[in-house]
């Protein structure tokens, strides 16, 4: 499924067609436009290509009804540009993601707090719920414009759990086992950072993140962690899963990774 041999570090090659080279499914930093040179390096030092990173079980797993069984065979993720992918590319850094149903999913938080939670969907949903619309921006070029995300403001859960005074940023952890994301404490309690369940106005696919992924408007995409299951409060940022491989923590769009994106927020 990879659309090129593990330990490349290069540019794509023939193998990605012209016009899908930046829709395959995969999160490269060597493919990003204004990419720091400082993170190609790094990449390069770690010997990374695209094996760890390319999004298969996306496409294994299926994507959605009626994006599933032509994604299955088109490797080179060219079914980003159809309809129904709504302009969206696919990414999971774990070779394989388990699906949760609303019966077994579980999202907990805690950390430096007074009162650790765990939510069920239902007790998500039962929550007030906010919709936004904003613009989506990949740190690798691609944007999607106005697309609705509705859920639970994450100032909401952070409020009901008491963060204790020492607590000064937030980690997020997913059940796919290996993405992880952070925010300060100032960021997370922004008014336009989610705890969504819906995005496009429906609930969240599995592969998009679902049942819950975070939703941090004003930042590139990769902060808005997919398959969100952990909360936790610490005592400072713990960088996440692709800051530390040379992402910019503080990753608002068009200030950061030396990027000039029109800002989403
Ligand atoms: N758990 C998890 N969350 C993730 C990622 C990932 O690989 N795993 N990729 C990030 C990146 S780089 C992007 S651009 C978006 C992609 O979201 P999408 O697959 O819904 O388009 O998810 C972000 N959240
Ligand atoms: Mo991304």
């Amino acid at each position: 499924m990879n659309s090129r041999p593990p330990g490349r570090t290069g540019p794509p090659s023939g193998d990605v067609p012209p016009t899908g080279g930046d829709v395959a499914h995969r999160e490269d930093p060597a493919d990003g436009h204004g990419t720091p040179v400082g993170r190609r390096l790094v990449l390069t030092m770690l010997g990374l290509g695209a094996a760890g990173v390319v999004a298969a079980p996306a496409l294994q797993r299926g994507l959605e009804a009626g994006l599933g069984a032509v994604a299955d065979k088109d490797p080179t993720g060219l079914t980003g540009l159809l309809p129904n992918g709504g302009g969206f590319r696919y990414y999971s850094v774990a070779t394989s993601v388990p699906r949760k149903s609303a019966a077994d999913y579980r999202l907990t938080v805690d950390g430096l707090v007074d009162h650790p939670a765990t939510y069920t969907l239902d007790g998500l949903k039962a929550l007030p719920q906010t919709r936004m619309v904003r613009d989506v921006q990949c740190v690798t070029g691609w944007r999607v414009p106005e697309t609705p995300f509705e859920g639970v403001g994450l100032s909401a859960l952070l409020e009901a759990a008491g963060v204790r005074p020492e607590g000064r940023a937030v980690r997020f952890t997913c059940f796919d086992g290996a993405y992880s994301e952070s925010l300060t404490m100032e960021q997370a309690r922004r008014a336009d950072v989610l705890v969504a369940l819906r995005m496009r106005d429906e609930p969240l696919s599995h592969s998009h993140g679902g049942p819950v992924r975070l939703y941090v408007a004003p930042m590139y995409f990769y902060k808005s962690a997919k398959w969100l299951s952990g909360i936790t409060v610490t005592d400072s940022v713990r960088p996440g899963y692709w800051e530390e491989l040379g992402y910019d923590v503080d990753a608002w769009v068009g200030r950061s990774n030396g990027r000039d994106d029109a800002p989403t927020a």
